[in-house]
């Protein structure tokens, strides 16, 4: 318990909930070329507030699953176009999907034909007529556990952040979305100044708390639509769709003005931190890969510390 008192205290402190997304009502893509079968599907679903999106031509599901971003899938076993479980083969050969729950609703009683749809990448057969009450369990199950499964995935444990991984992936599928869409995009390496000091003054444990501090300070700063990753120990990356390079600086200009304020307690008397950050502009019409961005914002983050450190480069 005394250990515990004389614990230093962050000063200023910045509370926000950590698990976005959980309280989203469940999306399923339903994916059958009957017309009858897949409203009534999304009727039931609609009625346990879970959305739906209804695909009856199974060679648009793959776009819908970018587009609507669903928690899960149910597929129908035979459509003209592609069957069901071809269609499921397809959607894990994408790493992006490889863990969205898949299943199936069927009348297909054969179990034989059943088990080698399953074998294609599914998680569950639902054999028609399947009782509204069982649907809604199986979705709602089936999401929750996705869920909970990836949001560990994505994030990194210390700060709730999304992982070095994540971040990256997100990148390429923002920038994939500001080219089509011809929209601007901007992203932002951030990384704390002097922080091995930190750590061998005060300990690593209010090096930690720093590190945390920052990452609470960025998710209340920063808008809803951007993205905030963890990249290295003391190194941030965040995404600004819809900001060209002197709106991020400004944005990360005001970050900076705020964490430089931010008052830590250390066992020798209270310090406070700074950090240097590059910006990069995104040009998607450019031919070029999504994380040469990442590059190039590091370079531009080189070119802050060298420069003295506690500033933004664009
Ligand atoms: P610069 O201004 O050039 O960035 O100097 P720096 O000291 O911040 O940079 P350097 O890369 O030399 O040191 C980063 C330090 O961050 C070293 C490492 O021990 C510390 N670190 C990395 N991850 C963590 C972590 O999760 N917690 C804590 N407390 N420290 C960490
Ligand atoms: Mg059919
Ligand atoms: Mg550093
Ligand atoms: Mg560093």
């Amino acid at each position: 318990l005394q250990g515990e008192l004389e614990a230093p205290a962050i000063l200023e402190v910045i509370e926000t909930t950590v698990v976005p997304g959980m309280r989203e009502p469940s999306r399923v893509l339903v994916v059958d070329d009957s017309r009858a079968q897949s409203m009534l599907t999304a009727r039931v679903l609609n009625s346990a507030v879970i959305m739906t999106r209804t695909v009856h031509n199974p060679t648009l599901a793959l776009r819908e699953l970018d587009e609507f971003n669903p928690d899960l899938v149910i597929l129908d076993m035979y459509m003209p176009e592609c069957s069901g479980p071809e269609l499921a083969r397809m959607i894990r050969q994408c790493d992006r999907f490889d863990s969205i729950p898949i299943i199936y609703q069927s009348a297909e009683e054969d179990l034989d034909k059943q088990l080698w749809a399953m074998q294609q990448g599914a998680d569950d057969f639902l054999t028609k007529p399947v009782r509204p009450n069982v649907l809604i369990a199986t979705v709602r199950n089936r999401v929750a556990r996705a869920r909970g499964l990836k949001a560990r995935m994505v994030r990194d444990s210390l700060t709730g952040l999304y992982n070095h991984t994540h971040i990256q992936q997100l990148l390429e599928e923002s920038h994939e979305r500001a080219r089509r869409l011809s929209r601007r995009l901007s992203v932002v390496m951030l990384d704390i100044d002097h922080f091995k000091q930190v750590n061998d003054t005060h300990g690593h444990p209010l090096g930690d708390r720093v590190i945390k501090s920052l990452a609470m300070l960025l998710k209340q700063r920063l808008r809803k639509s951007d993205m905030i990753g963890r990249y290295g120990g003391e190194e941030f990356v965040l995404i600004l769709p819809d900001a060209d390079g002197i709106q991020a600086a400004a944005v990360v200009n005001e970050l900076l003005e705020r964490f430089r304020h931010m008052d830590f307690q250390g066992v020798s008397g209270a310090f406070s931190c700074s950090f240097s950050a590059g910006v990069a502009e995104c040009r998607p019409d450019q031919d070029q890969p999504a994380l040469d961005w990442i590059t190039l914002a590091d370079q531009a983050l080189y070119s802050a510390k060298s420069r003295g450190r506690n500033q933004v480069v664009i």
